[in-house]
C-alpha cells in the first residue's frame, strides 16, 4: 500500500514536472532584424517611434501569439531586465511591425535600448532578441542654439549662359581641454554641404540634407564624431553648394521661365551644432555663429545639373585642419531663420556611393579626346586620377549614348551642361579629384585635356544612389529577361535619388508624380523603399495645391502662387493621384497605417477636389480638365498608336482612388469615410459604364467634343481620342471597375487590340503597368508572356537587344534604322516608368502577391508559359521576412520550391494538369484542381511541391 502511494506521488511529480517544463519550455522563436522607423539603430525625432522585428524558427507553421518589448535608458539596465522607459508586458498580438512605443517621454539626444521576445504558437516564450537601439535628435529647434551662416559669392561667375558662383568655405577652430567621452554633430544646410573635422570628411552621405520645400521644412543629419575629436585644437570646416535650394532646377532655363535658379534662396547657408561630452560629464557646445570665417576656394562652380569646376591651384591647403592661418578669411554673415520652417531628422535613405565601376572601353577621339565607356548607364560622377602641368584643364563631359560617328550624344541633356572640369595644380604625383555637389546620368564620358592616353585607373565611375536596402532577387533561364530585370534595377538605382526622379541626366530630374505611382509597386519588390517614400510623401503633401490637387511633381517650388520652374505646371489626371496611390502602396506593402492617418485629411481634400470636378455626375466627362497645361493633362504619356482620352482615364482613376480610400479608411477605422468612398466608387463605376461603355462592353468616348480645341497634347483631328484602346481596358481590368461579364469582354477586347496591333503593345506610362497584370487576370497569360518575351519594336526586349543597360523613356528612344529619331530633346535612356512590368514579373511570373498588408498573408501563384521560360527563381524580403518562389519546368514535370516566413500564411497555387496529382515533399496531396491550379494553404517553412503539367 505504502509503495503504491509512493508511486502515485512520483507519477504526480513527474507529471507536474512535464507540465511545468512544457509551460516554461523555451521556444526557438527568435526576433531578428530589429528596426525603428524602418531603420537599424537610427537617429530619429519621432515621439512615438514604430518598432519592428522579423521572426525565425526551425519549426514549420510557426507563429507569434504574443510579444513583450522592453526599453531602457541604458544597455546595462536593459541587460538586467530593468526597463526604466517602457515595459510593454506580455501583449497578446501577432503583430511584429508598426508597433508604437508607449513608454515614458523620450528626450532629446538620448539613446534608448530595446529588446523583444515572442511567444510561439504553443504559447512558449522564445529567448530575448539581441539589444538594439535608437537615438533621439534635437526635439526642439531652440536646442540648436546655432545660426544659419553663409558667405555670399553670388556676384561671381555670372556669364550669359549660366550663373554658377563658387562654393563658400567656412571654418572654425576650438580647443577641447579634456578627454572626450562622446560627441555628436547635428548638421543641416539650405543648399548642400560637406563637413570636415580635422581634415576628415564626416559621414558617407551625399546631397544632404535632400530636397524639401525649404520654406516648410529642412532635414538634418546626426553623426557620431567621438573618434574625430582630440584634446587640444580641433578644426571644423564646411563647404557649401547651391543644390536644390539655390541652384538650377528642372527645365526652367529651357522653357525660358522668368526664374531659372535660386528658387528658394540665393545664398547657401549652414547650421551646425556640435555637442561634446567630456569624460567627466561636462558638456561643451560649438555652434555655427559669427565666430566662423569664410572664403572662396578651389570649387569655382558647383551645380547639380550643370556640373562642377575645381581649380586645384586655388586649394586652401590645410583649411580644415588646426593651426591654419585664417588672416585672409572673412567673417561669415548670419542669415535669418523662418519661424515656420521645421527642422527635422532626415527620414529617408541618404544618397551614398553604391559602387564603383571601371572603364570597359577607352576610345581615342580626334583632338586628343577620349571616350570612356563604363558599360552601364548610371547616376553618379567620375573620379579622376590625373597628371599634368599646372593650369591644364581636364574637361569631362557626360552622356548616355554615342552618335553613330562615335561622338558623345548630349542633345538629350538639353540645358543641363553636365560638365566637370579639373584644373591641375601640376604636382609630380597624380592628382585625384571627384566632384562633390553634382551628379550626372551617363554611361560614357568624353575627357579632354589629358596629355596621354588614359588607362582603366585614370577615370573611375562612382555610382550614387539613395541607399534603399535590397529586397528582391529575380533570375530566370532566359538571358533577355534577366538583362531586363538588371536594367530595371539599375534604372531604379539611378532615379531613387533623395526623391523618385523621372530621369538623372537632362535638365529635369524632378519628382514626377505619375512616374512615381506607376512604378512604385515594382520598386517595392526590388528594394525596401519604406523610408525613402516616407520622406517623399512628406514632399508630396507639402506640395499639395490650394485646390486640393496633388501636383505633377514634388517638391514643386512656387512663386506668387504658381510653379516657379514653369508657371504653367500644376496638376494632371494620371499624375495627381500619386497622393492616394503612393500612400496606399506604402500601407499595403509595409502595413503602414501611420502614413494613412498622417495624410488622411490631405487625401480627403484631394478627393473633394475630384468631386468638385465631377460636378455631381460621378464622372469626369470629355474636356473636364481644360484649365491644365497641357489640356487634359499628359494622358497615356508616350503611348504609340491610338491615343486614349485623358478624361476616360481620369474617370477610372477617380473610381480607383475611391476604392483605395475606402480600403484605407477601413484600415484606420474611419467607418463613415469608408462607407462614403465605397458608395462613391460604385456610383462612379455606374456613371462610367453609362458614359464610357456601349451595350457590348466596348469602351467609347465622344472624340468630336475635343475637335477644334487646341492644347490637348496628343489630340490630332485626324486620329482623335479613343476609349477602345489597350490602355483603357488594361486599366479598367487592373482597377477592378467591371462586372464579371464586362471583365470577360474587356479581356477579349484587350486581346483583340493586341492582335490587331500585330501582337504588340501600344501603351504609354499609364497603360504599361496594368497591361500584363490585366492579361493575366483575364486568363491570357500566354499574351502576357508574348509581350514580355518579344524582342521586336516596341517591346522591353527590343531595348535589351539594342544594348540598353537601363529602361528607356520612349519605346523608340533609339532604333537601328532611325537612330535617335524623335525628339532628342526629350529622350532619356534612364527612365523607370516603362520598367513597371517588374510588378508583373514578381507578382505573376513568380506569383508573389500580398493579400494582407505587409505580406502577413500572401499568395504564390506562378504563371507558367508554354515556351520561353522554364525556370524562375524569385525572392522578396518583406517586412515579415524572406519569401521565396522558385519554379522549374522539365518537360511536363513541374517543381515549385517556396519559403514562407515565420508568422505569415501563404496560399500556394500549384499548376497541374487535369486529373494530375500534386505532391508536397514527395507526398501526394489529396486536393482538388481549380482552374488549372491546386491551392494549398501553408504556414511558415520551406516546401517543395511537384506536379505534372501540360508540356
Ligand atoms: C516628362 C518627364 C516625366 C513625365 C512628364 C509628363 O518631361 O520626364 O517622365 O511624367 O514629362
Amino acid at each position: 500500500m505504502k509503495s503504491i502511494v509512493f508511486l502515485r506521488q512520483i507519477t504526480k511529480i513527474v507529471f507536474l514536472l512535464i507540465v511545468s517544463i512544457k509551460a516554461y519550455a523555451l521556444s526557438d522563436i527568435e526576433p531578428v532584424n530589429l528596426r525603428c522607423e524602418y531603420k537599424v539603430k537610427p537617429v530619429i525625432d519621432v515621439k512615438a517611434p514604430r518598432l519592428s522585428w522579423e521572426l525565425i524558427s526551425r519549426e514549420n507553421n510557426q507563429e507569434q501569439k504574443a510579444y513583450q518589448i522592453m526599453v531602457a535608458s541604458s544597455a546595462k539596465l536593459l541587460g538586467q531586465n530593468k526597463p526604466d522607459m517602457w515595459n510593454s508586458g506580455k501583449i497578446l498580438s501577432g503583430s511584429t511591425n508598426q508597433i508604437e512605443y508607449k513608454g515614458n517621454e523620450l528626450e532629446s539626444a538620448k539613446t534608448y535600448y530595446w529588446k523583444v521576445r515572442s511567444w510561439d504558437k504553443s504559447e512558449n516564450a522564445g529567448k530575448w532578441s539581441e539589444i538594439s537601439a535608437w537615438e533621439m535628435g534635437l526635439l526642439d529647434k531652440i536646442e540648436w542654439g546655432a545660426k544659419w551662416i553663409g558667405y555670399n559669392l553670388d556676384s561671381l561667375n555670372k556669364n550669359p549662359d549660366y550663373h554658377l558662383p563658387p562654393s563658400p568655405y567656412l571654418r572654425k577652430e576650438t580647443d577641447l581641454k579634456k578627454p572626450v567621452k562622446s560627441a555628436r554633430l547635428y548638421i543641416t544646410s539650405l543648399g548642400l554641404h560637406e563637413f570636415y573635422i580635422n581634415g576628415k570628411r564626416i559621414g558617407e552621405d551625399y546631397f544632404m540634407p535632400g530636397w524639401t520645400d525649404y520654406n516648410r521644412r529642412v532635414y538634418y543629419q546626426v553623426y557620431d564624431i567621438t573618434e574625430n575629436l582630440s584634446i587640444g585644437k580641433n578644426a571644423f570646416g564646411a563647404i557649401l553648394s547651391y543644390g536644390w535650394y539655390s541652384g538650377y532646377l528642372g527645365y526652367a532655363l529651357l522653357v525660358k521661365s522668368p526664374q531659372v535658379r535660386a528658387f528658394y534662396g540665393e545664398t547657401p547657408v549652414l547650421k551646425a551644432c556640435i555637442v561634446v561630452e567630456y569624460l567627466d560629464g561636462e558638456k561643451k557646445i560649438i555652434v555655427t555663429d559669427n565666430t566662423w570665417k569664410a572664403n572662396d576656394g578651389p570649387i569655382r562652380e558647383s551645380d547639380i545639373l550643370n556640373g562642377e569646376t575645381y581649380d586645384a591651384r586655388m586649394e586652401l591647403s590645410g583649411w580644415n585642419i588646426p593651426y591654419y592661418d585664417m588672416r585672409r578669411w572673412k567673417p561669415v554673415k548670419i542669415y535669418p531663420d523662418k519661424a515656420e520652417r521645421k527642422l527635422q531628422v532626415y527620414p529617408g535613405n541618404p544618397v551614398r556611393i553604391y559602387t564603383e565601376l571601371k572603364p570597359k572601353n577607352i576610345i581615342e577621339r580626334p583632338q586628343g579626346k577620349y571616350i570612356i565607356d563604363f558599360g552601364q548607364n548610371f547616376s553618379g560622377v567620375v573620379r579622376l586620377k590625373v597628371k599634368g602641368k599646372a593650369g591644364d584643364s581636364i574637361i569631362v563631359r557626360y552622356g548616355e549614348m554615342l552618335h553613330p560617328d562615335g561622338r558623345l550624344m548630349t542633345e538629350n541633356l538639353r540645358k543641363a551642361r553636365a560638365t566637370d572640369t579639373y584644373i591641375l595644380k601640376g604636382e609630380a604625383k597624380e592628382e585625384t579629384w571627384m566632384p562633390s555637389f553634382t551628379y550626372h546620368g551617363f554611361q560614357y564620358v568624353e575627357v579632354s585635356g589629358l596629355q596621354y592616353r588614359p588607362d582603366t585607373g585614370t577615370l573611375t565611375g562612382v555610382v550614387l544612389s539613395s541607399v534603399t536596402p535590397q529586397a528582391g532577387k529575380l533570375e530566370t533561364d532566359n538571358a533577355m529577361v534577366n538583362k531586363l530585370y538588371e536594367n530595371i534595377v539599375w534604372t531604379q538605382r539611378s532615379n531613387y535619388f533623395d526623391i523618385p526622379t523621372d530621369c538623372p541626366q537632362r535638365d529635369e530630374r524632378l519628382g514626377w508624380t505619375g512616374d512615381a505611382h506607376v512604378y512604385m509597386k515594382s520598386a517595392i519588390y526590388n528594394n525596401d523603399i519604406a523610408a525613402f517614400f516616407t520622406k517623399w510623401l512628406e514632399d508630396l503633401n507639402d506640395a499639395q495645391l490650394p485646390n486640393g490637387a496633388y501636383p505633377i511633381y514634388a517638391p514643386m517650388p512656387m512663386k506668387n502662387g504658381m510653379a516657379a520652374i514653369r508657371p504653367s505646371d500644376s496638376y494632371s489626371p494620371g499624375w495627381m493621384e500619386a497622393g492616394i496611390i503612393c500612400s496606399y502602396e506604402l500601407y499595403k506593402a509595409y502595413s503602414d497605417i501611420h502614413i494613412v492617418r498622417k495624410y488622411w485629411q490631405n487625401m480627403k481634400k484631394f478627393m473633394q477636389f475630384l468631386e468638385q470636378k465631377s460636378a455631381g455626375n460621378y464622372l469626369l466627362k470629355e474636356r473636364s480638365f481644360e484649365e491644365t497645361n497641357p489640356k487634359g493633362g499628359f494622358g497615356d504619356w508616350l503611348s504609340i498608336g491610338k491615343k486614349t482620352s485623358p478624361d476616360l482615364l481620369a474617370t477610372m482613376y477617380y473610381a480607383y482612388c475611391n476604392k483605395l480610400m475606402a480600403e484605407m479608411a477601413e484600415a484606420i477605422g474611419e467607418n463613415s469615410d469608408q462607407m462614403y468612398f465605397k458608395e462613391n466608387a460604385i456610383k462612379i463605376q455606374q456613371a462610367f459604364e453609362k458614359h464610357y461603355m456601349d451595350e457590348t462592353g466596348k469602351l467609347k468616348i465622344n472624340s468630336e467634343i475635343y475637335g477644334n480645341v487646341n492644347g490637348y497634347i496628343e489630340y490630332r483631328p485626324e486620329t482623335g481620342f479613343h476609349g477602345h484602346t489597350q490602355t483603357a481596358y488594361a486599366n479598367a481590368i487592373y482597377m477592378n471597375l467591371l462586372t464579371p461579364v464586362q471583365m470577360e469582354v474587356a479581356g477579349e477586347k484587350l486581346k483583340d487590340l493586341i492582335n490587331e496591333n500585330l501582337g504588340k503593345l501600344a501603351t504609354g506610362f499609364l497603360g504599361v503597368k496594368p497591361l500584363l497584370p490585366a492579361l493575366s487576370v483575364t486568363g491570357a497569360t500566354d499574351y502576357a508572356y508574348k509581350l514580355l518575351l518579344s524582342q521586336e519594336y516596341p517591346s522591353w526586349g527590343f531595348e535589351v537587344v539594342n544594348g540598353a543597360t537601363t529602361i528607356w523613356e520612349r519605346w523608340n528612344s533609339y532604333t537601328k534604322e532611325k537612330g535617335f529619331e524623335n525628339n532628342a530633346g526629350m529622350n532619356s535612356f534612364n527612365h523607370y516608368s516603362f520598367g513597371s512590368v517588374n510588378e508583373w514579373m514578381f507578382g505573376n511570373m513568380a506569383g508573389i502577391k500580398n493579400t494582407e498588408p505587409g505580406f502577413r498573408k500572401f499568395i504564390i501563384k506562378p504563371e507558367v508559359p508554354g515556351i520561353g521560360i522554364n525556370y524562375v527563381n524569385v525572392s522578396y524580403h518583406s517586412i515579415n521576412g524572406e519569401i521565396l518562389s522558385s519554379w522549374k519546368k522539365e518537360g511536363d514535370k513541374f517543381t515549385l520550391t517556396v519559403s514562407i516566413p515565420v508568422n505569415t500564411k501563404a496560399l500556394v497555387y500549384i499548376p497541374a494538369k487535369t486529373n494530375g496529382f500534386v505532391y508536397l515533399n514527395n507526398k501526394k496531396l489529396e486536393k482538388k484542381l481549380e482552374n488549372g491550379y491546386v491551392p494549398v494553404e501553408i504556414g511558415s517553412g520551406e516546401y517543395i511541391f511537384s506536379s505534372v503539367i501540360e508540356r
